[in-house]
Order: structure tokens, then sequence, then C-alpha cells
């Protein structure tokens, strides 16, 4: 774990420096709000800089860092993933999808852009984040980087994010089983969180070893994130999540609570959390931000 004036660093500071970092680049990554691209860059910047709490690109630096690596040398792999996920944010709350007005506290892209605009900002993201990633990721072979590129390119479409996605939508109102819940889960948010912490470890330059258990960690800690979002849509309020709470239950949506009610859900989210880190008891004190973001996961408000 990192020191600062001979204390350790707190989870609130690491995600708060790696916030900083991350939307920095973000900022120089994406067009200026001004000339040609305005109305577009406008409108992807809008939900981009919408206080999202960055994630995913964080868990690909800590990723890293838990192999040795140097988290900026991750970053534009970072970003682009965080680019992926916010332009699923944008068409998921499209009217012909969720249909959610507010995203990140704010209104939702589509409220503010129009539909047309809303749905090309996130053509935008997706298509940049991987003009992004094609053209710099620092340090490593070509190889390697389409390695990266494949991984993600599959862990977003239809075998992976996708593919949770139209599960989803066809689950709504439906009487599901736990198979299919875990199927829309794992399809849905858990390989886009598992291909980020991969894709860090990756760029590091790990072994199978090491590499096998930070995928196993993040099969974990990517389902407790989405029974912890299950959990929250039914406890939080939009003030505290940015965003419109109770869909799930009135879209007839397939989550965990509905499934086997509230307190197993929370069980069962809690012990994903305890073998996550069991995942990663070998590592040294440079995985303790992982350790330490596999419980703010359970833990979360928001
Ligand atoms: C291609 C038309 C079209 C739509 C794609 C794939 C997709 C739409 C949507 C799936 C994305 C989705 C809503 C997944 C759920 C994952 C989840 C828990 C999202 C919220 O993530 P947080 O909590 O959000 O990390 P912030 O705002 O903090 O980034």
């Amino acid at each position: 774990m990192k020191v600062v004036k001979n204390r350790e660093i707190s989870l609130e500071e690491y995600l708060e420096a790696k916030k900083n970092i991350v939307d920095r680049a973000l900022d120089e990554y994406l067009p200026e709000m001004s000339g040609p691209f305005s109305e577009i860059s406008e409108s992807m910047r809008y939900t981009l800089f919408a206080g999202g709490k960055r994630i995913r690109p964080v868990l690909c630096m800590a990723s890293a860092e838990a192999v040795g690596g140097n988290a900026d040398s991750v970053l534009p792999v970072a970003c682009a993933i965080e680019m992926i996920h916010t332009y699923s944010l944008i068409h998921d709350d499209l009217p012909l999808m969720d249909n959610d007005d507010y995203r990140r506290g704010k209104p939702s892209n589509h409220k503010v852009f129009g539909e047309g605009v809303a749905v090309l900002a996130g053509d935008a993201l997706l298509t940049e984040a991987f003009s992004l990633m094609s053209g710099v990721i620092p340090q490593i072979s070509p190889e390697k980087s389409l390695a990266i590129i494949h991984e993600i390119s599959t862990a977003a479409g239809f075998r992976g994010m996708i593919g949770g996605q139209v599960a989803d939508l066809k689950a709504e109102g439906e009487k599901v089983d736990m198979e299919t819940v875990n199927y829309i889960h794992s399809h849905k948010t858990q390989a886009l969180i598992t291909v980020s912490i991969r894709a860090g470890a990756i760029i590091a330059g790990t072994g199978t070893d090491d590499l096998n258990a930070l995928s196993e960690y993040g099969k974990k800690t990517g389902l407790a994130f989405q029974i912890a979002d299950d959990i929250l849509d039914i406890e939080s309020c939009r003030k505290i999540l940015g965003k419109d709470t109770g869909s799930d239950e009135e879209l007839k949506k397939a989550t965990y609570p509905a499934l086997i009610g509230l307190e197993e859900s929370k069980e069962r989210m809690q012990k994903l959390v305890e073998d996550a880190l069991a995942d990663i008891r070998h590592f040294d004190e440079k995985a303790e931000p992982l350790r330490m973001i596999a419980r703010f996961i359970a833990e979360r408000k928001s």
C-alpha cells in the first residue's frame, strides 16, 4: 500500500487521486466543445463528465499496480473502457431501453440533446474508445495491443455486455430462474469489469497464474457489483444514486432481490466479496487497493 507522509492512503484518497487522473486524460482525449465537432462533443462530454465513479478505469489501474506495473501506462485503455461504459449508460437510458430520465445526478443525455444525438453520442464514445486503444498503448507490442483490444471488444459486444442487455430486455416481465439472472449479470456487468482488471494486468506484464487469480477476483467483484446495483435500486433514492430508483421492480427486471429477496442477496454479495479477496490472498501490499475496492463494492451507497 502506498504511504503518504508515514501513513497509509485511504480508499477515498486512492479513488479520488485515480479519478482525477482519469478525468484529466479523458478531457485530453476527447474533442473540444468548439469547432466542427462541437455539438456531438458537448453531448459525449455531458454524460462522460456527469460524475461517474470511474470504477472500471480505477480497477484497470489498480490491477496494473497490483502486479508491479505503472498505472499511467494503462491510462488509454482505462479511459477507453470508461468511454464504452458511458456509451452503454446513454443507450440504456433511452426510451426504447430502460427509459430513465436521470443519470449520474443529471437529466439523461437524450433528455438534454434529444434521442438522435444521444444515440450518436453513445456510438461516438464507443468508436472513439477503439480509435484511442488502436492508437496509443505505450510500452507494449502491437501483438499484445491487438490481444487486449480483442478481449475488450468481445466483453463489450454480443458475447458480453450487449448479449447481457438483450437477455435483460427479453426477461422483462417474465418469470426467470437463477441461471437466467446469472447469465444477464455476468454478461451485462461482470464482463466489462473483469476485462478492465485483466487488461491492466496484461499491459503491466503479468504471468498466467496471477492473471488467472485476477480474473477470478474480477468475476466475483463484477457479479457482486451488479447485485449491489440491484439492492440499491430498492434501498436507495435518486438524490444519493443520481438516477431514478425502483425502476427494476416497475419494469419487472430479472434481479437477485426479485428472485431470492433482499437479505439473501446481501449475503450472496458479501460471500462473493470474501471469495474475491481469497483469490488475491497471495498478492503483496501492492494489491491493497484491489482489496479495498472489493470491500467498497459491498458497502457502496451509490
Ligand atoms: C447498443 C442500443 C445499445 C444499447 C447498449 C449494453 C447496454 C446498452 C447497456 C448495458 C449497460 C448497463 C446499464 C449495465 C449495467 C451495469 C451497471 C451496474 C451500470 C452502472 O455502473 P456504475 O455504478 O455507474 O459504475 P457510474 O455512473 O458510477 O459510472
